[in-house]
């Protein structure tokens, strides 16, 4: 007579929980689900119910739902960093900060992506480049870059120029220059031999010589000694 009620009460239980453990995937799943969701730092699961992690999500940028994987924006987190750091993340995701390699891996496999690298100058100046296509490998490969398709938005293209390189940081040259892309230019990324771009470079603000191509550049917008007041790497899935 009792297990009416206790059925009963079990599906009520089974009910709210299922609505409280909602997983996303991406930003683009917490936009999808409420488009009138701010920008802001949710909870992610790339892979699944152990996978949490906390990013930000642009949801004003064209459209929305962007999972944004590389941010700086103001120097209070230090980006020279080994490549366990590269691999699993770091920094604040309120912040500056980087998601991991592994990360990057997952959610751009499941999902065919798209890339916006949103940037600012230290007068407000704003540009943009974005890429129709962008994906990278798994460690066992290097977590190689795969990224076309560009769009100018007045930032110029400086990313194709890395397509189909390895990551490299400091402890770990894959790049393909006979010396340390990373500490030569004081980062980490997809170097070639070595660079247009160093996102993960030291931030100084804005004009600044004193040491070679070592800022947050972007070559085709300001020159490698012009280091950046932001630069902003998100995706999201294409349609
Ligand atoms: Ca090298």
């Amino acid at each position: 007579m009792k297990t009416v009620p206790a059925l009963f009460l079990l599906l009520a239980l089974l009910l709210t929980s299922c609505s409280e453990l909602y997983r996303p995937v991406d930003c683009s799943d917490i936009h999808r689900r409420d488009n009138r969701s701010y920008s802001g730092v949710y909870t992610i699961y790339p892979l699944g119910e152990r996978s949490a992690v906390q990013v930000y999500c642009d949801m004003d940028s064209s459209g929305g739902g962007w999972t944004v994987f590389q941010r700086r924006m103001d120097g209070t987190v230090n980006f020279y960093r080994p490549w366990d750091y590269y691999k699993f993340g770091f920094g604040d995701p309120a912040g500056e900060y980087w998601l991991g390699l592994d990360n990057i891996y997952y959610l751009t496999n499941q999902r065919k992506s798209e890339l916006l690298v949103d940037m600012q100058d230290f007068d407000g100046k704003k540009a943009f480049a974005r890429y129709s296509s962008f994906s990278i490998s798994g460690e066992c490969d290097g977590y190689k870059l795969n990224v076309s398709g560009f769009t100018d938005g007045g930032a110029g293209d400086a990313l194709t120029y890395h397509n189909g390189q390895k990551f490299s940081t400091f402890d770990k040259d894959q790049d393909l220059d006979s010396r340390n892309c990373a500490r030569l230019h004081l980062g980490a990324f997809w170097y070639n031999a070595c660079n247009s771009t160093n996102p993960n470079g030291v931030y100084r603000w804005g004009a600044d010589g004193t040491l070679y191509a070592v800022g947050v550049s972007w070559y085709q917008w300001k020159g490698f000694d012009y280091s950046l007041k932001s630069i902003i790497m998100k995706i999201r899935p294409v349609q």
